[in-house]
């Protein structure tokens, strides 16, 4: 295994603001970046967004701006987005950069040079909201006549001389690679699904475009400007520099997860690794396609008026409470429906109930009864060994379920230790011993401190403000030997800390008016 690890997001379409269903994919993909950097892995997060196309010409348009201003505007507010939701990411690329520019008329060069392009002419289906070409057997016919994509967009008859990329002769090396490489495409169900449109036979793709201008032109035919999509999947080499091998960020290259919406599966896991074989440049270890979600059981739209700000979302619940939840929810890779209701009993059960009450309950009582200081670990008794093992062990299994990754299950491992420790002080009732047994008490709450030090640990990737405040109260120093990382855990704690003041780190949630 590599030390090296290189994440990605989608780069998102600057045609409308960011909302809750981008959210999701850069706090997930920000999820497993902080996890890794926690687990000492040498981490690149890219995420940033895709500024070409005719979807976005016509936003512009629309807005009565000309498309880079236009583009300038909604770009900066993905970043805002990213930054408000706590997202990590070491670089954020946008299509228009002119290394990004540089980099898409290099590859293009040389698929040109290896014979994998050719001037044609392309007649057929367009949808501008997918950016994707479609077969006619792909559409439906609404009883007025038009046809409609799979994905629900309006497609039109396109006819102009295009450059085409051989995407037929890529059928049987992509089998191929799916076949040796089972965990390519995941979750399973979403390899199924490529491995027989696949299997159904490929034609060539059309990568270029004359009927618009905004673009990248491509090299020596100005006429053109390239497919969006091809311009698009390159960002994930732009960013590593490519083609230059002596580039810092070269050594990222191959990306080892582009997380993707299932809509967007296609061009990730067929088109994306036929342009690089073709350019003789190594594929992505893994594509992983999470489902979608609705809002309050409807699908989100500018029409239904139902798109959701996760800023003001953040704002109302706390980031930490959404982030946790929108991973805790659904399975990574099921559709999934966000309810403000849902999302409120997870943080006053889960967060406020489960964890904070366990985290208050044990550092109100070292306040009062221990002077505020973290008492020192005592001889453990088969109780406290049990608990402690279960905590222990959290880690590794994290790290087992991180690899694919399943950010729910990841969840639900540390909330059983959440539950156990609960279990724990109920029974072993250490309020009780500060009078019978204060020794016992005082070796109670030790085990509690450093139960909750290892879940605070685990837990950062999903909520580092409140994970912080909690390991400040447990007083985890913050400097030295990377004590608030896994490898940290080794080191215990002195006995006698003195402890900062209780505060809670979850409060309830109240509907204002309630
Ligand atoms: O497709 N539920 O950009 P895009 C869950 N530019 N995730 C959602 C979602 C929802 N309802 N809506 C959007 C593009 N997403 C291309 C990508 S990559 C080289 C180019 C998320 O702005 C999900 O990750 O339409 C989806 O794949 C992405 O946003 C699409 O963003």
């Amino acid at each position: 295994m590599t030390s090296s690890y290189y994440v990605t997001t989608p780069i998102y379409y600057v045609n409308g603001a960011p909302h809750i269903g981008h959210a999701y994919t850069s706090i997930a993909a920000d999820v497993l970046a902080r996890f890794l950097r926690l687990d000492g892995r040498d981490v690149f997060f890219l995420t940033g967004t895709d500024e070409h196309g005719q979807k976005v010409e016509k936003a512009a348009a629309e807005a009565g701006v000309d498309p880079q201003t236009f583009a300038d505007r909604v770009s900066a507010d993905f970043r805002d987005m990213a930054a408000r939701m706590g997202v990590s990411n070491d670089d954020f690329i946008r299509t228009t950069e002119q290394r990004h520019r540089d980099a898409c008329a290099a590859f293009w060069q040389v698929l040109r040079d290896r014979g994998d392009i050719y001037l044609g002419a392309y007649e057929g289906w367009y949808a501008v909201r997918d950016e994707a070409f479609y077969d006619e057997d792909e559409l439906t016919q609404r009883a007025d006549g038009t046809r409609i994509a799979p994905s629900g967009a309006p497609v039109e008859w396109v006819r102009e001389p295009s450059y085409f990329f051989r995407l037929s002769r890529y059928q049987d090396k992509l089998l191929a690679h799916y076949a040796a490489n089972p965990d390519f495409i995941l979750p399973a169900g979403r390899r199924n699904e490529v491995v027989s449109f696949v299997r159904g036979g490929l034609q060539d793709l059309s990568v270029s475009r004359t009927s618009f201008r905004w673009g990248i032109p491509v090299p020596g035919d100005p006429a053109h400007v390239m497919y969006v999509w091809l311009d698009a999947l390159l960002n994930y080499l732009t960013a590593t520099g490519w083609p230059d091998p002596a580039a810092p960020r070269a050594r990222y290259w191959p990306a080892d997860l582009h997380v993707v919406g299932k809509e967007i599966v296609r061009f990730h896991a067929v088109y994306w690794p036929a342009f690089l074989m073709a350019a003789g440049v190594a594929l992505p270890r893994r594509v992983y396609s999470h489902g979608w979600w609705t809002v309050e059981g409807e699908k989100m739209s500018k029409s239904l008026g139902n798109v959701i700000d996760p800023r003001e979302l953040a704002d109302t619940y706390g980031l930490d409470a959404l982030r946790y939840f929108l991973l805790r929810e659904v399975p990574f890779g099921n559709d999934g429906d966000f309810s403000r209701r849902a999302l409120v009993t997870r943080l006053n059960v889960e967060l406020a109930n489960d964890l904070g009450n366990l985290a208050q309950r044990t550092l109100s009582l070292i306040a009062r009864n221990c002077a505020g200081r973290l008492p020192a670990r005592a001889v453990p008794t088969e109780a406290d060994a049990t608990l402690l093992d279960a905590a222990a062990a959290l880690p590794a299994a994290l790290r087992a379920r991180m690899e694919r990754p399943a950010f729910g299950e990841a969840l639900e491992e540390v909330w059983r230790v959440i539950r156990a420790a609960n279990a724990y002080i109920d029974h072993q009732a250490p309020w009780a011993l500060r009078r019978t047994d204060p020794a016992r008490m005082a070796a109670v709450l030790r085990v509690l401190a450093d139960v909750l030090r290892v879940i605070a640990t685990v837990l950062q990737p999903f909520m580092p403000d409140s994970m912080a405040r909690m390991l400040d109260q447990l007083g985890v120093p913050t400097e030295g030997a990377a004590s608030r990382s896994f490898v940290g855990l080794a080191a215990p704690l002195a006995e006698g800390t003195a402890l900062p003041p209780p505060a809670g780190v979850f409060p309830r949630f109240v509907e204002p008016g309630a």
